[in-house]
């Protein structure tokens, strides 16, 4: 992005805005079965796809479970933190800018 030209910069500023990858965090506390609840309720998984990306986050320590503007990409990360504080679970839930290529 650096070196566009200025003009060009602009306008894919304007095309293109920026994405954000919600992110849930792998810890050895919170259970399976939360964490398939929270990809189903806040992220629109099916039972097999919350199951296998759950895995995927205790295996790897960590998975994109949605790509989102910041706002709500924000409001994903407050909602599944207090529902697992409400729930006595540790996961954790944070936010990474999609890389611009
Ligand atoms: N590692 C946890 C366990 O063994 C399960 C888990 C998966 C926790 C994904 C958090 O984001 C997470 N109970």
């Amino acid at each position: 992005m650096a070196s566009l030209a200025p003009e060009k910069a602009i306008k894919e500023k304007i095309i293109k805005p920026n994405k954000y990858h919600v992110i849930l965090l792998n810890d050895d506390y919170t259970t399976m079965e939360f964490v398939v609840e929270v990809l189903r309720q806040f992220f629109g998984k099916s039972s097999a796809a919350a199951h296998s990306l759950m895995l995927k986050i205790h295996i790897e320590g960590e998975a994109v479970c949605g790509v989102y503007s910041y706002d709500v990409a924000q409001t994903k990360v407050n909602q599944v933190i207090e529902f697992a504080r409400k729930n006595g679970q540790p996961l954790m839930c944070i936010i990474r800018e999609e890389s611009a290529e």
